[in-house]
């Protein structure tokens, strides 16, 4: 955080590109008083809608519209804060932003503004993160689940552990200095109860965040197997679309086919595959090539099995393949498509893999295979309360969650104070990176190069 950072000033159309009622520059930084002299001719009243002409530099009224003015410190950014709300249209927004730019503001990056709130400690890392998941929510529970962290449900969460890692580390730190009743201290029973509780506290909210990551980033799917398994009939039962072609042609499918659902509000991006067989056709080379690109990269793999024809259950017996790519892998499901050919009831069976029979054609089974798929994942549902979360803090929770189990080691095995100080230090750092206090640079960087121009 440099003094020039926060001396310049930032300007960015913050409604969407393209036609609209109204459009809104938001202009962030210091010096604003140019833009009363020279803009708007005046200067506006704090935290009321002014009603205003935008001027050009030759006196030309660019647009008229509505003025808000947040002074600093009251403000999303913390700095002061100009809105201009004129006529939603790309020259007026264009001519409005290249007028703020003549007056000194520079074009923002994206996310800037989300970045300046944060430095200014307006919001924490994760109510950051949140805003840009509300932004992005593709289903209502994923909105409403943002909104919860963009309040600070999960920072809350995160802060109260962090505080009791403290607590302990400063009684953990207390005893290493007094060695003559270091051991007495720490063979109390109560580091290893607090150890205990922090290590269950944890994981309740690893559990919650892994809730709160599947709904904004949900699973992807591949459907793999041999050619006229009826992959790409899957595929559009489960969107019901008719998105992939369907022939009864061994090797239709030659790319890589995407869709997305939603169930329970949880994102499934499922992708259909060609079929997998020995062939001497090199698109279809390709094609295979392209779909184990996409295996590898899957949450949950549907091996895709005509029950019309002889079959295996066991999937390592049916494709060998995939297990010498994957030794031990649990990542598989089959599915026995086409039971109304076969005539076998629809429904799970684990034996002990699960097995799912269903027909594709005729859109029996589809549910098991769906309530399957979010079990799987571990999905629960979007309760209430729940909050979304990323990868990234499943990783730092995942971490301290680790190093803590190690700490109740050091401690049971070699009453071990200095190690277990160390390891508290450890679940701290890794906690905090969560809401930003610890947080490299660079990761700050990628985080809001993400965001949309303008927020
Ligand atoms: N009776 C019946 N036919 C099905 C069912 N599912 C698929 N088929 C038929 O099986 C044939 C192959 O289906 P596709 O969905 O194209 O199979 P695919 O696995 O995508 O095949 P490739 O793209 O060649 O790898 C088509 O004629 C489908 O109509 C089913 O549940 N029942
Ligand atoms: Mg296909």
């Amino acid at each position: 955080m440099t003094l020039a950072y926060h001396q310049d000033t930032i300007a960015a159309l913050a409604t969407a590109p393209g036609r609209g009622g109204i459009g809104v520059v938001r202009v962030s930084g210091k010096g604003l008083e140019a833009f009363f002299d020279g803009l708007l001719r005046e200067t506006p009243r704090a935290r009321y809608a002014t009603f205003c002409n935008f001027y050009s530099d030759s006196g030309d009224i660019i647009d008229q519209g509505l003025v808000l003015y947040f002074p600093a410190p009251n403000s999303f950014t913390g700095e002061d804060v100009l809105e201009l709300q004129g006529h939603g249209g790309p020259v007026v927004m264009d001519q409005l932003l290249q007028r703020c730019v003549e007056l000194g503001a520079r074009l923002a990056k994206p996310g800037e503004f989300s970045e300046r709130a944060f430095l200014n400690d307006k919001i924490d890392l994760a109510q950051a993160e949140a805003i840009a998941d509300l932004i992005d929510a593709q289903t209502i529970q994923a909105a409403a689940g943002a909104m919860r962290s963009l309040q600070g449900a999960f920072s809350e969460r995160v802060r109260q552990l962090v505080e009791k890692v403290i607590q302990l580390r400063v009684y953990v730190e207390a005893a290493i200095d007094f060695p003559e009743e270091e051991i007495d201290f720490l063979s109390d029973g109560h580091v290893s109860s607090e150890l205990n509780q922090l290590i269950k506290l944890l994981d309740e909210l690893l559990a919650n965040a892994r809730q709160g990551s599947l709904m904004r980033e949900g699973m992807t799917i591949v459907l793999a197997g041999k050619p006229n398994s009826g992959k790409s009939s899957l595929l559009n039962a489960l969107s019901g679309k008719d998105t992939a072609i369907v022939t009864d042609i061994a090797g239709t499918t030659r790319d890589v086919l995407r869709e997305q659902i939603h169930i329970d509000g949880m994102p499934l991006h499922i992708v259909d595959t060609a079929g997998l067989r020995a062939s001497g056709d090199s698109i279809e080379e390709e094609g295979m090539r392209r779909a184990w690109l996409e295996i590898e990269k899957a949450d949950r793999v549907l091996l895709v099995v005509d029950s019309s024809q002889r079959y295996h259950l066991d999937p390592e017996a049916i494709w060998p393949e995939y297990f010498e790519r994957f030794p031990g892998s649990d990542r598989v499901t089959v599915v026995l498509n086409k039971i109304d050919l076969s005539e076998l009831p629809a429904g799970i069976q684990r034996r002990p893999f699960p097995v799912i029979s269903l027909s594709a054609k005729q859109h029996t089974g589809l549910p098991s295979l769906v309530e399957h798929l979010k079990v799987c994942m571990g999905y629960t549902g979007a309760g209430e309360g729940s909050f979304t979360a990323r990868r990234r803090h499943l990783q730092a929770l995942n971490e301290a969650g680790g190093v803590l189990q190690n700490a109740a080691r050091q401690l049971a095995d070699h009453q071990a104070g200095e190690l277990v100080a160390e390891d508290l230090r450890q679940v701290q750092t890794a906690l905090s990176s969560i809401t930003g206090e610890f947080t490299a640079d660079d990761l700050l960087g990628e985080i809001f190069s993400s965001f949309c121009i303008g927020k």
